[in-house]
């Protein structure tokens, strides 16, 4: 989509050990070959980092974040709180609570500052560096084009899987 390889989405996450809970969303950029960076920083641990980082994404040409943590997961919306760029959500799963807490403390934002959160694990990594294309899309016409052919295989794929359970169902019947 970009001749450069200068990254377009920033990854941020409260601490490594989110990483393997959530590289999936590096999968789908790379789908799209969409240029990324990826960091750890923590609203808590490191709320200086997370501020400086936030501030000066968009001059450094990003144009979408990524922002994933777990439990009080507040990193998100800090981030969100120091950058006019969109910014994505990802609540991680955690032990104690499920998740629902990354959940809650991702997704609740106050008015004005808005955070589009994904679901705890499930698609969620996954689509959120899918929603990350997405967003580059709506001003790239060519990556809007693969999106859409994307789009069009999920169609095919759940076709072929449904025409391949009619198939088992026919032959059980027998
Ligand atoms: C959050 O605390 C991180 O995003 C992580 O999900 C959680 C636990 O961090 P560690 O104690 O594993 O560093 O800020």
């Amino acid at each position: 989509m970009t001749d450069s390889n200068t990254p377009l989405v920033g990854i941020v996450m409260g601490s490594d050990s989110d990483w393997p809970k959530i590289k999936s969303a590096t999968a789908a950029l790379r789908q799209f070959d969409v240029p990324f960076e990826v960091r750890v920083m923590s609203a808590h641990r490191t709320p200086h980092t997370v501020a400086e980082y936030a501030a000066s994404a968009e001059t450094r040409g990003l144009q979408v974040i990524i922002a994933a943590a777990g439990g009080a997961a507040h990193l998100a919306g800090v981030v969100a709180a120091h950058t006019p760029l969109p910014v994505i959500g990802l609540p991680v799963p955690t032990a104690d609570l499920g998740g629902l807490d990354s959940l809650l403390s991702t997704v609740q934002m106050p008015g004005d500052v808005p955070v589009a959160s994904m679901a705890v694990g499930m698609g969620g990594p996954r689509n959120a560096g899918l929603f990350a294309v997405q967003i580059l899309a709506t001003a790239d016409a060519q990556l809007r084009r693969r999106f859409a052919d994307f789009k069009k295989s999920l169609t095919d794929k759940i076709a072929a899987k449904d025409a391949a359970l009619q198939q088992q169902i026919a032959d059980e019947a027998q």
